[in-house]
Order: C-alpha cells, then structure tokens, then sequence
C-alpha cells in the first residue's frame, strides 16, 4: 500500500490539506486494508483552528472565484480539470481501490469514467447559468430574475462512491461560482485530496476548494457556522436528519441523500435471464455497498423457480477476491466495522427473522473483510432484513401474485430512493412507475446513474436533488428578483 503513503507526502508538500499552524491537538487515526487488515495509511484530522481559517479563506476565495472569473473561465478550469483526469486516470483508479476495498474493474470502467464526464458535463453549462426570466408586469416597470451563487458550501461525502461523491457535488457547486469545503469519509480520504491536485493543476484558485479531513466531528464543526450556505451530505438518514435539524437554525440549505430498502419487481412476463443480471447488479455490484440497491426482490409466484435457479447458477459465478485482480467482481467490505454489521444482519435473517438461506454469507478465512454474496428466501415484510438497510450483499427474495399486492408492498417502507421493474409490458412498467414513490424508478435495468439526471429520494431517503438537470443545478444557486422603474 505503499502508493498512498507516497501520495500523502506528495500532497502534503504541494500544501493541498489545511496545514497546521497552531500546537492545538490534532487527532491522528491510521487506517487499515480491507484486503488483509495490514496497516495502510495514518490520516490527521484537521482541528478548529484550521477549520475555521479553511472557512475564512473560502469566503475570500469565492468573491474572487465568482467576480473576477467569468463563468467561461470557470468552465474551462473544469473542463481542463477533466482532461487531467483522463491521464491520470489508472492513478486515481488505485488508490480509489486501496480506500474502499471495491474492484478495480468497476473503478476503472465506471467510476472513473463517469467522473471525467460529469466535469465536462458541467463545464459547458455555462450557456444556462444566466437563465433567468423577464416577467412582463407592467409597461413602467422592468422586472426580471438572476442567478447568483450561494457563497461558501460544503460537501460531505460517503465512503461508497467517494471520488464519484467528491466530484458530483464539487463541480456544480463551483461552476455556479461557489466556494466549497469537502469532507470526505475518515474511511476513504485519499481520492478528495487527488481531486484537489488535479483542480488546483487546472487553474483553479487557491482556497475555492479546500479538503478537510477527519470523522462526523470534524463535518460538523465545519457546518456549525452562518457563513456556510449550503450542505451537500451524503450519507445515512440519522447523520442526515441531525445534518438537516442543525441546518434549519442557520438556515442553510440542505440537499441530503441518504438510504434506502429499495423494491426490485420481477413480473412473470420478463426476460428471466435478464432479470436475474438485474437482480444480481441491483444487490452485489460494489460488494453491495449501494444506496440505491432493489435488496427486496418481488419475484412473481409463478416464475420463482426458475428464477431462483438461474440466480444461484449466476451468483456462483461471481469471483469474490482481490480488487486489485481484473477478474475479480467482489471484493472486501470497505471496513472490519461494516463486515461486522453485515454479519450481523446475515445471524438477524436466520436466527431471528427466520428466513431460510438460500445462498453464501460466508466470511472468508481470511484477515480481509470478505463475505461471499448472500441470498435469502422465504422472506416476508415485516422482517428486519426486509426493512432495515444492510447495505452489503443480502439480498431478500419475496414472492407476489398481483400487481396493485406488489405496489403497495413496495411502497410501504420509510425509504424512497428508488426501485425497479423487470417486464416485457413496457405500458404496464410504466403506469406502475407512477405509483411507486420513490425518487427513481429502473424499468428492465437497475442503478444507471447518468449526471444529467436528478438524483435523490423522497420520504426518509434525502430532501432535494443532485446531478444534473435544472432541478438539482438551482440547488447551487440563489435566485434575485431585480425591479427596474423605467418611466
Ligand atoms: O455513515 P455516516 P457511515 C448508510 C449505510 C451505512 C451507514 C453508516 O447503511 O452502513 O449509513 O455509514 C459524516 N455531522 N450509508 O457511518 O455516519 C461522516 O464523517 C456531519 C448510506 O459512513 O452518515 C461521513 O463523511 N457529518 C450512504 C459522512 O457523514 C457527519 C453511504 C457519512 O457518515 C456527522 C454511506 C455529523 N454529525 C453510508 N457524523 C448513501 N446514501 O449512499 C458523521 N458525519
């Protein structure tokens, strides 16, 4: 693990992390590897006195960022910012693996990738940022809309998808003529900090983008004060709605993605192979580590069968092992801690809910944080593996005979990130997507996740929309009504 001590030095000569300038205490933890539990990497932990200069500088830095920058320099920083991405690519891909135990595989051909788009996706926005409306009120008076920045944010990210994470927020924030702090998890700090050197490389000004590290503590300090405006969090629903609670006071806004339960509906006209791979995206893709993952599976009665028998065939299939191996498509959990957690929801499904299990939830004889894919059957609403987010490879297996049964069994959980529907009816898919409610709906595919869409949940699953798309880009904005009497 020898390239992310390396990239810290590297990083901390170029002076991109909040550099000490005080005795005060700083908080030091070292992380270790999911792979074979060795010791990989000591990270400190930013304190109050550089939280506080990080968000000084932060103000200064927007007003340069937004007045002195029109919004075309701006886009051609992030926009240059993705093609130095594009070179460095098998560089972030590493160490994005070495942080958060995922397979290279998917790094590299998906996260990456996406990545590079997203900032160039918003590098040409800039032909919309001015939108704004002229309304016609009166003959004598001139009145029309603006744009205008929200001033200092700051992101918040999750250990899942962390580069994905620290891009998708910090590249419409700063488009937009945004400052922003980022925090991302104590468990994958590495890729922010890559970010930072590659933003900085592209010209962008110092101090517009500032990464802190260190655990919840530290994110919340960093949002304990007015002169942040907004706070894009990723992350469970307790840290959200304490997030969302504290934010209300200050009025900051808010855009929160948080969990889900999600409902994956297999009706019996579907492509059954399909369905099947559907299936196994929907639950094992990123070790399952995925908010949006279908981990209910509605499988009609009539085809449960043959359904379970093609999805153990092509579970088995999956090479659980070494994320730095291209042919690996399961890797360790990110952490012993979140192992643990999956472990125990695996005992809840047998010992307690009484499920039957169908398939895996082994843990490897190994130092690493490996369980093999885990599938459940027999399995009804009520039961805690059902309801809970376990966010790891359990999927449940539930059976259903009609559609309007199956909806409201979809719908009656406190999460609404998004589901899924696997049919050859495309007009029955869609009048069913309707009534789900859920911020995202998948029909015959599962966890697609251009940027030009919105992204978010409804009930306990977020408040407010990323990505692209009008919706989530005025998230980054405030809006001025400007009145002009002209007689
Ligand atoms: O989340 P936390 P964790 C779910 C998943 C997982 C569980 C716990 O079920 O098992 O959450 O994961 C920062 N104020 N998801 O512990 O604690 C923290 O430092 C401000 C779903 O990682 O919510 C980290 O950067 N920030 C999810 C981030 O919040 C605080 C992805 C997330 O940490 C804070 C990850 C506080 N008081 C986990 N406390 C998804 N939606 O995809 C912590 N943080």
């Amino acid at each position: 693990m020898k390239n992310v001590r390396t990239l810290f030095s590297h990083l901390k000569r170029k002076r991109l992390t909040v550099t000490p300038t005080t005795t005060e205490t700083r908080i030091t933890y070292e992380l270790q590897s999911a792979v074979d539990g060795s010791p990989r990497v000591k990270v400190t932990s930013a304190n109050s006195s550089d939280i506080q200069r990080a968000i000084e500088d932060a103000q200064l830095a927007q007003q340069v960022w937004y007045n002195d920058y029109s919004a075309q320099e701006r886009a051609r920083i992030l926009s240059k910012a993705s093609s130095i991405l594009s070179c460095r690519l098998d560089e972030v891909a590493q160490i994005e693996v070495m942080d958060t135990g995922r397979c290279i595989s998917e790094i590299r051909t998906n996260d990456i990738p996406s990545a590079i788009h997203m900032l160039s996706y918003y590098a040409h926005l800039p032909g919309i940022l001015s939108h704004g409306s002229v309304q016609d009120v009166h003959l004598s008076l001139l009145s029309y809309t603006h744009r205008e920045p929200l001033g200092v944010t700051v992101g918040i990210g999750a250990w899942n998808f962390p580069f994905l994470n620290t891009v998708s927020k910090s590249a419409p924030a700063l488009i937009f003529g945004n400052s922003m702090l980022y925090k991302p998890s104590e468990l994958t700090p590495s890729s922010a900090l890559i970010l930072a050197d590659i933003y900085r490389e592209a010209g962008l000004p110092e101090g517009v983008f500032q990464v802190l590290l260190g655990d919840g503590n530290v994110a919340a300090e960093m949002i304990h004060t007015e002169h942040v405006r907004k706070i894009s969090f990723t992350g469970s629903v307790e840290t959200g709605k304490k997030i969302y609670k504290n934010a209300a006071e200050k009025m900051q806004k808010v855009t929160l993605e948080l969990g889900g339960k999600s409902p994956l509906i297999i009706m019996p006209d579907c492509d059954i192979d399909r369905a099947v791979q559907g299936a196994i995206d929907a639950n094992f893709y990123a070790n399952g580590q995925v908010c949006s993952n279908g981990t209910r599976v509605y499988v009609h009665e009539s085809i449960k069968d043959d359904f379970l028998a093609t999805l153990v065939h092509q579970t088995e299939q999956l090479k659980v092992g070494d994320p730095m191996d291209e042919a690996t498509m399961i890797g360790p959990m990110v952490s012993k801690d979140h192992m643990n957690k999956v472990l125990e929801y695996i005992r809840i499904g047998k010992e307690d809910d009484g499920a039957t299990l169908l398939y895996g939830g082994e843990k490897l004889n190994s130092n690493g944080n490996f369980i093999t894919p885990c599938i459940f059957v027999d399995c009804h609403d009520h039961m805690r593996i059902v309801q809970e987010e376990v966010f790891g490879m359990l999927m449940s297996v539930l059976t259903f005979q009609d559609d309007d049964e199956v909806v409201a069994r979809a719908n009656a959980t406190k999460f609404g990130l998004a589901a899924g529907i696997y049919t050859n009816d495309i007009a029955k898919a869609l009048r069913l997507s309707k009534k789900l409610e859920v911020g995202n709906v998948y029909i015959n595919t599962y966890n697609d996740g251009p940027c030009e869409l919105p992204w978010g949940g409804m009930k306990q699953s977020g408040i407010g929309r990323e990505g692209g798309s009008l919706e989530a880009l005025y998230e980054w904005t405030e809006c001025k009504s400007v009145y002009v009497k002209i007689d």
